[in-house]
């Protein structure tokens, strides 16, 4: 039996999903990755559930990279096709996901936790896409998504030295959402996790299909398509029950439908 290194626990209506091998400093070998895609898809599928947060077991890391024991004697062939169906799995996810970054997120790490919609880093966290210093490059979307969010020049530096980036940088930078004290990043985006599990869940799904579909098309593109999502919410109870708890002065009570 492989070995179970992916832990949830579901606190309706969110759940938390913790990569749990610490003493590798969650090092994710194509197991893990597709275990925590397993997870995903059970949790995206569960009407139950609003928003997921990722996080890594232990003090020091959300996960430093992919797993280089394992991948040290690799074919190119095994590469290129065995390990990038789990990420394309989670880059389909519809649920919302906020990444707690409590430590390193390097190399597949940092590229993981951009697979998340939004980042909470611990003060001490530290990103980077430390690939070229055993002389490969980023595989799971690093130089693509830093190009897109940090600009050129920093993506540049950053995968061409790799150095590791504070939380705050990357904050300063537009990665990171929130920088929170030591400790307290589970909790934070657990709190904001709750917050966005509230809202109608068809609104929400649409939201991240509009946002992630802006950087596939142009805007002309994008403001269409955007257009026939939100026109389509109109054909939802909670959009009726949205606008008329709003008329009537009290809360909604949306139901996903
Ligand atoms: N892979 C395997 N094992 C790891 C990894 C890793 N990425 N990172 C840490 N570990 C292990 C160490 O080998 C060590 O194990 P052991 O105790 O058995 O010797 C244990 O975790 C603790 O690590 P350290 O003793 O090194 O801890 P330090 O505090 O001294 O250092 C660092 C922490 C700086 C994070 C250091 O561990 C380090 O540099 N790690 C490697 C970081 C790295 O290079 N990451 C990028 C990997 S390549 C990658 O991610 C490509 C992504 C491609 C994705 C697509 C796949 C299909």
């Amino acid at each position: 039996m492989p070995e179970h290194v992916i832990l949830v626990t579901r606190e309706e209506p969110i759940a938390l999903a913790t990569i749990n091998r610490p003493e590798k400093l969650n090092a994710l070998n194509w197991a893990l990755v597709a275990e925590l895609a397993d997870h995903f898809e059970e949790l995206d599928a569960d009407p139950a559930i609003g928003c997921i947060v990722l996080t890594g077991a232990g003090e020091k890391a959300f996960a430093a990279g992919a797993d280089i024991a394992e991948m040290a004697e690799r074919t190119p062939m095994e590469m290129a096709t065995g390990g990038f169906e789990a990420w394309d799995r989670i880059r389909r996810i519809k649920t919302p996901i906020i990444a707690a970054v409590g430590g390193y997120a390097l190399g597949g790490g940092s590229e993981l936790a951009m697979h998340a919609d939004i980042i909470i880093a611990s003060e001490r966290a530290k990103f980077g896409q430390p690939e070229i210093l055993i002389g490969i490059m980023p595989g799971a979307g690093g130089t693509q998504r830093l190009a897109r969010t940090l600009g050129k020049y920093r993506a540049m530096e950053i995968c061409l030295t790799g150095e590791q980036v504070s939380a705050r940088e990357m904050h300063a930078w537009g990665l990171v959402n929130h920088v929170v004290p030591d400790g307290q990043h589970v909790e934070e985006a657990k709190q904001l996790a709750r917050k966005i599990a509230r809202q109608a869940p068809l609104a929400t799904r649409m939201i991240k299909e509009a946002i992630l579909a802006a950087y596939e098309t142009p805007l002309e593109v994008g403001l269409t398509y955007e257009k026939r999502l939100f026109a389509m919410l109109f054909a939802t109870e909670d959009q009726k029950e949205g606008m008329r708890a709003f008329l009537e002065k009290r809360t909604p009570e949306f139901r996903g439908k």
